[in-house]
């Protein structure tokens, strides 16, 4: 792995921050560009309070002159705006020891587990008594981080033309198979809270979002992701971890509430013949060309030069108003689970958070390709490689 990125911070603690490292030199890192990738995340209808008060935007705190990547461990760091309320609660350091400050961290201790959350296996496994310790970081706020640090992956992939688009297929019981060339409606997704081009489904997702609230429920669903402009020989089919299709899934499959990862016809093709599966080769003035994209641009995990295209379910967010029956840690006792502010539904931005970690696979799969020291030496080693393969 070349592009690599840890992200550290707690949801209500001072900040977020993630180190990219792996950036080639002379990559030009776009500020305006990550703070409008972060924005794109805080979008969703259904989403709740905490988006009131964020509007993430990011420093770039070391790796980058006057605007382009050096080579060194780029570093970024967003503010959560929501730490003014929690200094105390949140403090890294021992606060005095007064009663008001200990009634203001007992305010905010949490012993009623949510199924479905890390809460409990968390508490368990980390030896907590204050289930704040383990949601805290759990919580899908670090997900701004990964946006970040998919923002620089998305800086390598656009000098090389390869762009990404995200659009939402379903929210609840409401499904939108429109369209199937997303990237001609790319300005209206964009536009789209719900991160849909379809006006009817919209209305119903709309419909079923606002039921789910006024049940004090939560809704999940499911999105699609297309790369294009992609370069045939990414990943490889050698070895268990070079296989793109894993590296992708793994990285979709990490973001909190994920459920499911398909790649191109993905579980339709349980019931799909052979013969209707696999995307036919043909010729035309002497350029291979296919008339479909089942495989979804990877075959054997190895990039075909189609669009890389997969969707994933996200299943309904677990902090809900109606809470579910659970237990308090450690009492022996059911209760009814922690509530304290959370989505209706977020699957739009989740579908962000989703084309974030995608870029990072694919940026690293064309590091590892054509190198990864300057992007002179990439963009020299790329066009070589784009020659060879057009004279076979
Ligand atoms: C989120 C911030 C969180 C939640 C949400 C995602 O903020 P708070 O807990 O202060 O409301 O809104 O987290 C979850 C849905 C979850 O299950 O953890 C964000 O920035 O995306």
């Amino acid at each position: 792995m070349i592009f690599r990125f840890l992200t550290s911070g707690e949801s209500h603690g001072k900040c977020l921050t993630t180190i990219v490292e792996g950036v080639p030199s002379g990559i030009r890192i776009d500020i305006e560009f990550i703070n409008n990738e972060l924005k794109r995340r805080q979008v969703g209808y259904g989403r709740g309070g905490r988006m009131k008060i964020e509007s993430d935007c990011a420093e770039i705190l070391a790796g980058v002159r006057h605007g382009f990547s050096t080579g060194a461990p780029i570093c970024l760091q967003i503010k959560n705006k929501d730490w003014d309320n929690w200094t105390i609660p949140m403090s890294p350091y021992p606060v005095e020891d007064t009663k008001e400050n200990k009634e203001k961290i007992e305010s905010k201790k949490i012993i009623n587990v949510r199924p479905g959350h890390a809460d409990f296996a968390g508490a368990l496994k980390y030896n907590h008594t204050d289930v704040r310790n383990i949601l805290e970081r759990s919580s899908a706020r670090e997900t701004a981080a990964r946006v970040a640090a998919g923002a620089i992956a998305k800086c390598i992939l656009s000098e090389f033309n390869i762009e990404c688009l995200s659009c939402v297929m379903q929210i609840g019981s409401v499904k939108t198979d429109f369209p199937s060339d997303i990237f001609m409606y790319k300005e209206k997704i964009e536009n789209s809270d719900l991160r849909t081009a379809d006006s009817e489904a919209y209305e119903a997702m709309k419909k079923e979002i606002d039921k789910a609230k006024e049940e004090g429920d939560t809704l999940g669903g499911k999105f699609k992701v297309v790369f294009k402009n992609m370069v045939p020989g990414l990943g490889s089919h050698v070895q268990w971890d070079k296989k793109l299709d894993g590296l992708l899934a793994r990285a979709v499959m990490s973001i909190p509430a994920i459920k499911s990862v398909e790649i191109g016809l993905g579980n339709a093709a349980a019931e799909t013949a052979g013969s209707m599966t696999h995307d036919e080769i043909f010729i035309k003035d002497g350029k291979y060309y296919r008339k479909t994209n089942n495989a979804g641009g990877i075959e054997s995990g190895i990039t075909n030069g189609e669009d890389i295209i997969f969707s994933a379910v996200m299943k309904a967010i677990p902090t809900l108003r109606k809470p579910l029956n659970s237990i308090a840690i450690d009492k022996k006792e059911e209760v009814s689970a922690h509530f304290e502010r959370s989505d209706t539904c977020a699957v739009a931005a989740c579908a962000v958070v989703a084309e974030a970690m995608a870029a990072i696979v694919i940026a690293d799969a064309m590091l590892e390709k054509f190198s990864h020291d300057s992007l002179f030496e990439m963009k020299v080693n790329y066009q070589n490689y784009l020659k060879r393969i057009s004279e076979r």
